[in-house]
């Protein structure tokens, strides 16, 4: 199976997470709670209270990286990136060989994330996932769920944020957001996931089918519009992008997913330029931790772990799209 081999609790999860037919089927994320800015959730968005664990190469995590630069959260809430290379013992606080070099937990000095999981659950037997919203007050996890995790973070702390105008996820656009995530999740962010871990033939060719099918969809959708819900970023863009940014780099080899590359796109191609050069954008993106994390973390598509070379891309050729 693909990153997890011998006898580390996450072993047993991935196992359950493979279906007969060899499909990939995600876990549910296990803490969800909220910080609200009010506090009636019991947490109450407050500075230097919250930290976030993530991993740049995650393009889950990757989210709400993402969100506490662009909405000016950085004095509010810390934020430690572990090693790109995980190994059976799961995300670690380690330098490691990154450019730039995975960091120590300042708060505990754990060495690895799943002493946070530990300590919010000793029961916990899934796998140890990045993102991670800690609460340092009651010492424990609050949220591991980055769509969770980016809402909070787009209005919750605003009485604290740089940024409290930039609002990703207005109430006008919500319903056309909401029915984007619906397609765009399973098809897309998550379907390069499921061709890449696919175990059969079957459960590659149908992940792959619905994943590029998507794309043309999106790609015809931006012939007509700056964004995908017109002409304001909002959330749907941000969680797209996370997957465009790493599909050339990584998906296209690692996993398979090699129809066509987004760089291929009329339309998707400009579109992912446009977002990245977006102020903030960029600074959150590692192409050395996308790349050395899935090219050296899954020995069983990559056992080699060899971490290729290229694709060169220019990342910032004018896009041509304002
Ligand atoms: N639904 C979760 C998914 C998080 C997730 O699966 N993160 C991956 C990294 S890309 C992870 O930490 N994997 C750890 C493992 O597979 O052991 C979210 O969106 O936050």
């Amino acid at each position: 199976m693909s990153n997890e081999s011998g006898g580390s609790p996450s072993a047993a999860s991935w196992s359950r997470e493979m279906s007969p037919r060899g499909e990939f089927a995600r876990q549910n994320s296990a803490f969800r709670d909220r910080v609200t800015a009010d506090g009636s959730s019991g947490f109450p968005a407050e500075a230097g209270r919250y930290h976030l664990y993530a991993s740049l190469a995650c393009p889950w995590a990757s989210r709400a990286v993402l969100y506490r630069r662009l909405k000016g959260l950085e004095d509010v809430i810390g934020l430690t990136i572990v090693d790109p290379y995980r190994d059976d013992d799961g995300w670690a606080f380690r330098a490691g060989e990154s450019q730039p070099p995975g960091e120590a937990d300042p708060l505990h000095g754990w060495s690895f994330l799943s002493e946070a999981y530990r300590a919010t659950d000793p029961e916990f037997d899934g796998r140890v996932t990045v993102p991670v919203l800690w609460d340092t007050k009651t010492g424990r996890i609050v949220n591991n769920e980055s769509s969770e995790v980016i809402r909070m973070l787009n209005t919750e702390f605003d009485a604290l944020a740089k940024h409290p105008e930039l609002d990703f996820y207005p109430a006008d656009l919500r319903d056309q957001i909401d029915a984007l995530n619906d397609r765009i999740y399973p098809a897309i962010n998550n379907g390069v996931y499921r061709s890449g871990f696919a175990t059969s033939q079957e459960a590659y060719d149908e992940a792959v089918t619905d994943l590029f099918a998507a794309l043309d969809e999106l790609d015809e959708r931006l012939s007509s519009r700056r964004y995908l819900t017109g002409d304001r970023i909002t959330e749907a863009d941000w969680r797209l992008l996370m997957t465009l940014v790493r599909f050339d780099p990584v998906y296209v080899g690692h996993f398979k997913c090699n129809l066509r590359r987004i760089a291929d796109y009329e339309h998707l191609w400009p579109y992912t330029r446009d977002l990245y050069q977006q102020p903030g954008v960029a600074e959150t993106v590692s192409f050395d931790h996308i790349k050395r994390h899935y090219y050296t973390t899954h020995p069983g598509i990559n056992p080699t772990r060899i971490i290729p070379q290229g694709p060169i891309i220019d990342w910032d050729e004018p896009h041509g799209r304002g």
